[in-house]
């Protein structure tokens, strides 16, 4: 089997260093984004984990936000929990804070550890994909891995559909 990139190699360590034997897998497809993801996955996009970097406004301090491909996060719901109101984190403050580019940001093994809040949807799967550091690296785990890889916020963080017109 071909060596991992750089990046998921780091990924790959920052697992086994949590005592989590969970394997890093490079796909020939993309999986840049959660539905490149789980199409090359085959999986639904509700399973793969995407891992979405916020700044806090006032102290730009990062906040990871690990939410069910198939939902939108609500900026407001985790504002409330921080006391801090939110907003996307641009590319560059992505690659600092965590050490890994958009498309491949990963649950675990950043620069240093980020705040960090998981999509209760995401537990009620059997099992999950998360990104490994590159935009076609991933690897599998179950709600309760990610809860204790990240010790992360189990959490409402999803944003509801508009409804429909009336
Ligand atoms: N590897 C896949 C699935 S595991 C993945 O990383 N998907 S993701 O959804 O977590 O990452 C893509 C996310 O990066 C997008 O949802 C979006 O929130 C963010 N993003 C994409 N482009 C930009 C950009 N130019 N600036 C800031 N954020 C961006």
């Amino acid at each position: 089997m071909a060596a991992l990139s750089p990046s998921a190699q780091r990924v790959q360590q920052a697992l086994t260093q949590l005592g989590l034997t969970l394997e890093v897998v490079e796909l020939p497809d993309s999986t840049r984004s959660a539905a490149e993801a789980a199409a090359a996955i085959g999986c639904t996009v509700g399973q793969i984990a995407k891992s979405l970097i916020f700044k806090t406004k006032g102290s730009e301090k990062p906040v990871l936000v690990i939410a069910s491909g198939s939902n939108r996060v609500d900026e407001k719901k985790i504002a409330a929990l921080l006391g801090e109101k939110i907003s996307k984190a641009e590319a560059d403050f992505v690659r600092q804070q965590t050490g890994f580019a958009i498309g491949g940001v990963p649950p675990v093994g950043h620069i240093e550890p980020l705040r960090t809040f998981i999509d209760e949807d995401l537990l009620a799967y059997a099992e999950i994909w998360a990104a490994a550091g590159t935009p076609h690296a991933v690897f599998r785990l179950t709600g309760a891995d990610l809860v204790r890889a990240t010790g992360g916020q189990v959490t409402d963080v999803k944003k509801q559909n508009d409804p429909p017109d009336s």
